[in-house]
């Protein structure tokens, strides 16, 4: 199952108090101060990582203790400091304290690590205490306490292209047949029921990765269909592939097709509407006496939007699609780069 969001508790351990102890040594009748450091306590730590593709596990377990560190011990010697606990969570999770609202980080690369509660310091002993004037000391300090809290995590995929279509418009086939990813794909719609992610090899420049997402419908802004919670996960892609079927005995003018889907964006994100997108015109195998693909070309063609025709099935039209995403998704690093 595939999960995007979920709440935990994490605790970091508490530092362990500092120790009050004296040497005692045959033939020393007054040895000096001996009470050692109390241990820090384990950090709650995450580590965003690759292979971890869902926030499902931590809808079983919510809470995550770190251990403590261990009192300081006599003839100097430190309490153990307590293990930390490593929470693996995946590439493109937003951490925010519950509380405050506040966003901890948002983990973006693989290897990513972050400390997301502080495991308290330990305490000082005696024999830190030890002065000219105060030889025997009895002060120590008590370990501070771990920090706690609630956090919302939120799952936001990372990928270069978002694919938005309705349900059959061929998005998964598409992804299957440029990348490595193999999404459920169905003559049905609401085949696709969680994102998916394929990375495309470039033919001349670096490889890209692409979201498939659940189809849009009309009205999924008030949560027909699957709704448009899985809007988020294109929220970060840098470009739009809009995906329009234009096989014959499609009812909709393409066209109305377009903009239903620009407007279902619009009312889940109005930015969404300001990426650089382009159209792909679906199934063009199966266009047979239809006019759709005329009526869109002609449509894009008017409005400057880049429109290409393809067909996951024959393969058609695909080598042109991957050469302009990726000089696409090239440029818009670069951009970013020198911004
Ligand atoms: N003839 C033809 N059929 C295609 C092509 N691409 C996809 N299909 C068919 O269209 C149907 C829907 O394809 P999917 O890739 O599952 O569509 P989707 O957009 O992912 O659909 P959802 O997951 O429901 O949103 C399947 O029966 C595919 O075999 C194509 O290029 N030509
Ligand atoms: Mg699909």
């Amino acid at each position: 199952m595939f999960i995007d969001h979920a709440r935990i508790f994490v605790k970091a351990g508490n530092g362990g108090s500092g120790h009050v102890s004296f040497r005692r040594e045959k033939f020393v009748p007054r040895g000096g101060p001996s009470g050692g450091d109390g241990g820090h306590g384990g950090h709650v730590i995450f580590i965003a990582s690759n292979s971890a593709t869902t926030l499902l596990d931590l809808r079983y377990q919510r809470h995550f203790t770190a251990s403590s560190g261990e009192r300081g011990q006599k003839s100097n010697c430190h309490g153990s400091n307590g293990l930390a606990v490593e929470i693996h969570v995946p590439v493109g999770t937003l951490v925010k304290i519950e509380e405050t609202g506040e966003t901890l980080v948002d983990l973006i690369a693989d290897g990513q690590t972050f400390v997301v509660a502080e495991g308290g310091k330990g305490g000082k002993g005696n024999a830190r205490y030890a002065t000219s004037t105060n030889q025997a000391p009895y002060d120590f300090e008590p370990g501070i306490p771990g920090i706690e809290r609630w956090l919302n995590l939120e799952l936001k995929l990372l990928a270069d292209v978002g694919l938005v279509g309705f349900p059959n418009a061929g998005k998964s086939t598409l992804i299957s047949s440029i990348s490595s990813a193999h999404p459920e794909i169905g003559s049905y719609p609401f085949t696709t029921l969680r994102p998916h992610l394929g990375v495309v090899e470039g033919i001349a420049a670096p490889s890209f990765v692409v979201a498939d997402i659940p189809g849009l419908i009309e009205g999924a802004h008030e949560g027909k269909g699957l709704g448009i919670q899985f809007l988020k996960h294109i929220q970060r892609t840098a470009l739009l592939l809009y995906l329009i079927d234009i096989t014959e005995w499609i009812e909709e003018d393409p066209i109305v097709s377009f903009n239903t889907l620009r407007n279902e964006l619009q009312a889940f994100d109005p930015t969404l509407l300001e990426r650089p997108f382009a159209i792909a015109a679906t199934k063009t195998d199966s266009q047979g006496e239809g006019q759709h693909l005329q009526t869109l070309q002609a449509y894009c063609l008017q409005h400057e939007y880049p429109c290409f025709p393809l067909s996951a099935v024959t393969r058609d039209g695909l080598p042109s699609l991957i050469t302009y995403l990726e000089q696409a998704v090239m440029e818009n690093k670069a951009s970013c780069k020198n911004s």
